[in-house]
């Protein structure tokens, strides 16, 4: 396997680009090594630039529920294309887009599309601060929102402090406004709510997290949130971006039937191209400009080649009955698998799976929050990741992300990512 064309293309793009990529984990920073350069994909597979080929586990860090360089996807978008890539005026596949994500989500009777699941967080923030005329936000050790300054917050020193940046260039001033709980900890909620009863405006967070690696929420954390939003007069903002169409047509929402006031979609709605959205209530949207004074706009919002991306897989997702019993029975084997090989080669490990979500951590306790999370053991993952590299298979290159399969991942894939897996786990 020579990787001679990813390491010059890495090297020249290091010259003009930060890090040589243009989202950070793509950089391999947290695994080691140089990330490959990928220059084509087909339904679960990936080819890199020197020609090698990888069964991937990361689906564009989830969009390609149907695997990659799906027919009709391709379809739509060049259809699309042919008639223009952008007009800055509205467009009947807004319309059509808005009515395929809200017939999945019965409780959002409005929606406005972005660009990124970032903007669409940060614009859900900004209606729920508009609409309640509060300032403090809550959010959660560990849940990763895109990369608004407002959710770029780490836990204050004690539990009850402000929050302070997690990144340069986040003011501290606008770090203080976001309150940071403990996942799956409803004391450390309610603690914030006691200290601040009339400031809240809105409790933000992954209704299942992927971005520190999967975790689940526990049974009474996601109804107890909701029940102290509404005793506190709070939002409570589900950001669906990754769990959105991945885990149910209808999402976490739709599985764990949460009462969401505001919902934020991103990755699955666009297809593979860039679209975020925010959405929930009239009462709350009807905040959103031009109906009310939340200001929020966008060159690119409601694209018509992104549009006719997310119809094309929201429109597979509606035609495929067994795509949800698919894609728990092939993550299912594949979770099945990877514990007898890691049980085989005497490795710990936890493997925290939801629907086709699925993360392997190297510790022998639980992962159900940040903390124990961080616990887990990196370097070892960081081997065993390019175990799986050297053998073909593309796994998320961050121990604190979820792995995503897609409808297009059959059996054989599995099987072979199984024995891949096997074999690096025996290499530790
Ligand atoms: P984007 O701005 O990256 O489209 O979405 C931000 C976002 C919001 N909410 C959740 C739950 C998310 O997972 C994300 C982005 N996810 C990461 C992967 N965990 C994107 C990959 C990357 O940053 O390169």
């Amino acid at each position: 396997m020579t990787t001679r064309l990813s390491e010059e293309l890495f090297q020249k793009s290091q010259s003009v680009i930060p890090g040589g990529v243009n989202s950070p984990v793509r950089a391999f920073g947290s695994v080691g090594g140089k990330p490959r350069f990928m220059a084509k994909a087909k339904g679960s597979k990936l080819w890199d630039v020197d020609g090698n080929d990888y069964i991937d586990a990361i689906g564009s860090w989830g969009p390609m529920i149907f695997g990659h360089a799906h027919e009709q996807v391709l379809a739509a978008v060049t259809e699309a294309a042919r008639d223009g890539t952008s007009f800055g005026a509205p467009t009947a596949r807004e319309y059509e887009l808005a009515c395929l994500v809200l017939d999945n989500y019965p409780g959002c009777e409005r929606i406005r599309f972005v660009n990124s699941g970032t903007e669409a967080t940060m614009s859900a923030l900004r209606v729920a601060r508009g609409a309640t005329g509060r300032d403090f936000i809550i959010k959660f050790a560990g849940n990763y929102h895109g990369h608004a300054d407002a959710l770029l917050v780490a836990a204050g020193s004690g539990a009850m402090t402000t929050g302070v940046p997690s990144s340069a260039g986040v003011p501290a001033d606008t770090a203080k406004t976001t309150l940071v709980a403990n996942y799956n900890d409803l004391d450390s909620v309610k603690a914030l709510f006691e200290a601040k009863p009339a400031e809240i405006a809105a409790v933000i967070l992954e209704p299942v997290v992927g971005n520190m690696g999967v975790v689940s929420p526990t049974e009474t954390f996601l109804q107890g949130l909701r029940e102290l939003c509404s005793e506190y007069g709070a939002l409570l903002i589900i950001d669906e971006v990754m769990t959105g169409f991945r885990l149910a047509a209808g999402g976490a929402i739709e599985r764990f039937k949460i009462d969401a006031d505001l919902v934020c979609w991103g990755k699955i709605i666009g297809g593979g191209l860039p679209v975020g959205a925010y959405g929930g209530k009239a009462s709350y949207m009807d905040n959103v400009s031009p109906v009310g004074k939340v200001y929020q706009a966008g060159t690119l919002s409601g694209n018509p080649l992104a549009m006719a991306a997310g119809i094309a897989t929201l429109k597979l997702i509606k035609e495929t009955k067994d795509l949800y019993d698919v894609l728990e029975a092939r993550t299912a084997r594949l979770e099945q698998g990877l514990k007898e090989g890691a049980q085989a080669a005497g490795i710990t490990t936890q493997i925290n799976r939801v629907g086709s979500m699925i993360t392997v951590f190297f510790t022998g306790q639980p992962v159900f929050d940040f903390v124990s999370a961080s616990q887990t053991d990196t370097q070892i993952f960081a081997r065993w990741f390019h175990g799986l590299l050297d053998r073909g298979v593309y796994w998320p290159a961050s121990n604190y992300e979820a792995a995503f399969l897609s409808y297009a991942h059959t059996e054989t894939d599995i099987e072979t990512m199984v024995r891949a897996a096997s074999a690096a786990f025996k290499e530790l």
